[in-house]
């Protein structure tokens, strides 16, 4: 029998993302008795709650529910922005590389992009990338961070170099915002509170619908002037949800339980990290890998990230081709310890497989 009809009686192990994760039965259960409301009359109870219990848990003022991270991140821009600006970011930010050009087509700013060999901004690296006010440069109108960074391999923003950066922008009177997509993992690999790790920013996005769990959803928080100003552009860019309550519902379950079990997905990505180094081919420095996600280089194996992932597949590995050389593999809540060794066993067979047919 060929592996791959072995492979059909196991479960898919889905790599790809943490956003592939399905609501448990406890989110199912809130969703079914969700008490709603029309939100966009702010009427809707289980959204109130949620956006508070978000602002209470980031010690803000206010929150707001948007239908996605992108959405958060679109509104964020805006609101900070007027259109003609630049906004200074990492290299690999979600919002410059993965979010559909938003930042110009919503936004109407322009991205100053800076490299970084780790994905860690830093204020002097930002400082010398602000522009002086003068007559024919498009002025600074927001920095922006990522914590963690998912395209630099879920690293870590150290809390001090992000208070640094806040600091410098405040002085230069230039807001800071955070992609916190993940930064519930940025705080359980700190061992820190997602409230320190950002209270320095004037706006926060977090993710429900990642390594939380829940199945849609993201926040914005900040202070109740910028809140209210966030809403009207979350509704100028069709994002007023009515009845959203039955998606806040799951997404307070996830608030208030996921966080606890994070841990667990960092030392599965640690196992991963740790048995594909060493495999034939593969480029990767596992003492990186500190939250959920591993990413390695995959140019000296003789396939492409493509092709590699297609192998992968048909043994129910699924994970992500980031580019021709770069795979992604991504754990969460629906993926344990046997699945990652499985990725393993199952990598080290398609790589030894090319090895010997090169
Ligand atoms: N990231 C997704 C893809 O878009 C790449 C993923 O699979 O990792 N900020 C960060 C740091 C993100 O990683 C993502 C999603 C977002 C924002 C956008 O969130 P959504 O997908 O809810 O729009």
């Amino acid at each position: 029998m060929s592996e791959s009809t072995n492979a059909r009686n196991l479960p898919v192990v889905d790599l790809r993302s943490d956003t592939v994760t399905k609501p448990t039965p406890e989110m199912r259960r809130a969703m079914a008795e969700a008490e709603v409301g029309d939100d966009v009359y702010g009427e809707d109870p289980t959204v109130n709650r949620l956006e508070q219990r978000a602002a209470e848990t980031f010690g803000r003022e206010a929150g707001l529910y948007v239908p996605s991270g992108s959405m958060g991140n679109a509104v964020a821009m805006r609101v900070h922005t007027r259109p003609g600006q630049e906004i200074i970011c990492e290299e690999k930010a979600h919002l410059y590389g993965f979010e559909m050009a938003a930042m110009s087509a919503l936004a109407g700013c322009l991205a100053r992009p800076l490299r970084t060999p780790d994905g860690i901004l830093r204020w002097s690296l930002v400082k010398e990338a602000i522009r002086p006010r003068q007559g024919f440069r498009a002025p600074t109108g927001l920095i922006a961070c990522e914590n963690t960074h998912n395209m630099a391999g879920g690293q870590v923003l150290p809390p001090e170099l992000a208070e640094e950066i806040c600091d410098g922008g405040h002085d230069a009177g230039i807001p800071v915002h955070l992609d916190g997509a993940r930064i519930f993992n940025a705080a359980v690999a700190l061992g820190k509170t997602v409230r320190e790790l950002t209270w320095k920013f004037d706006s926060v996005m977090f993710c429900l619908s990642k390594g939380l769990g829940a199945p849609v959803g993201s926040l914005l928080v900040g202070n109740r002037e910028w809140i209210a100003q966030a809403r009207m552009h979350r509704k100028i860019l069709g994002g007023g949800m009515r009845q959203a309550g039955v998606l806040a519902a799951a997404g307070l379950v996830a608030l208030e339980k996921s966080p606890s079990r994070l841990h667990v997905d960092h030392e599965n990505a640690r196992l991963l990290a740790d048995g594909l180094t060493g495999l034939p081919g593969i480029g990767l420095d596992a003492s990186q890998v500190r939250t959920n996600i591993v990413i390695f280089d995959v140019s000296r194996t003789g396939m492409t990230a493509g092709k590699l992932c297609e192998q992968l597949a048909a043994q129910r590995i699924l994970a992500h081709a980031v580019n021709l050389s770069t795979v992604r593999m991504v754990t969460h809540c629906d993926v344990d310890r046997q699945g990652c060794l499985r990725a393993v066993e199952v990598m080290d067979g398609a790589l030894r497989r090319t090895v010997v047919a090169v």
